[in-house]
């Protein structure tokens, strides 16, 4: 399977603060992540390069793929192994023809239209919420819960990730509702024990 991967850990310089994100990032791919969306929205091209170049060879030689969230560009010339579109980005169908067909191509959506229409036009996965609620509730709108998590994973044929205000235990009961895995930001990032909370993960998802 392409998506090879049920734990998707979304960056946040913030989130990660005081500590450098770099180093929770080395705990977090230590413990056995996946897969890293970069996702710092506040960055120029230039800096993003900067930051993803560093990033690749952090995760060099480790199982961890490396996603960047909506620069096509810069996903494309540090050779990362997907790119991340939400309602601003490139449409999906454009992405995908300018992406390496072996490259991965995730979408944020927030309706079971949109999950349709990404899994139409080439995503290979999607995230789906904000399923409880978030810190950043203005952004994604109100919670979708888990009876639309389950709706649309039943009419999806993509893997399906939940993301917003996901914990461990929440984790557990989005995959009891079909979900493929999960994305999480500050529950990873911003928790006192990293190696423990991916633990917490690695139980409730059954792998990581
Ligand atoms: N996207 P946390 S919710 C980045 O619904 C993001 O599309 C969302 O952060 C969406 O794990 C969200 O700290 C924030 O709740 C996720």
């Amino acid at each position: 399977m392409r998506v090879d991967f049920k734990f998707y850990l979304i960056t946040d310089r913030a989130a990660s603060a005081p500590r450098p994100m770099q180093e929770v990032l080395a705990q977090a791919v230590a413990a056995g992540v996946r897969a890293i969306q970069l996702r710092e929205k506040d960055l120029s091209a230039k800096q993003l390069y900067q930051l993803a170049l560093t990033l690749r060879g952090q995760l060099h030689g480790t199982a961890c793929k490396l996603i960047i969230n909506d620069r096509l560009e810069v996903a494309s010339c540090t050779d990362a192994e997907g790119l991340h579109l939400t309602a601003h980005s490139l449409p999906t169908a454009i992405a995908r023809r300018c992406m390496p067909a072996d490259k991965l191509i995730g979408v944020s959506t927030h309706s079971l239209t949109e999950v349709l229409q990404a899994e139409a036009t080439g995503a290979d996965f999607v995230l789906f919420g904000p399923i409880f609620e978030t810190r950043s509730k203005l952004a994604y709108g109100a919670p979708q819960g888990l009876e639309n998590l389950s709706e649309v994973v039943r009419r999806a044929n993509l893997p399906v990730f939940a993301i917003g205000g996901i914990s461990p235990a929440r984790a557990q009961i989005c995959v009891d509702h079909g979900a493929a895995g999960v994305a999480a930001i500050s529950s990873v990032l911003a928790a006192p024990d990293v190696p423990e909370v991916l633990a917490d993960y690695e139980n409730a998802l059954g792998g990581l």
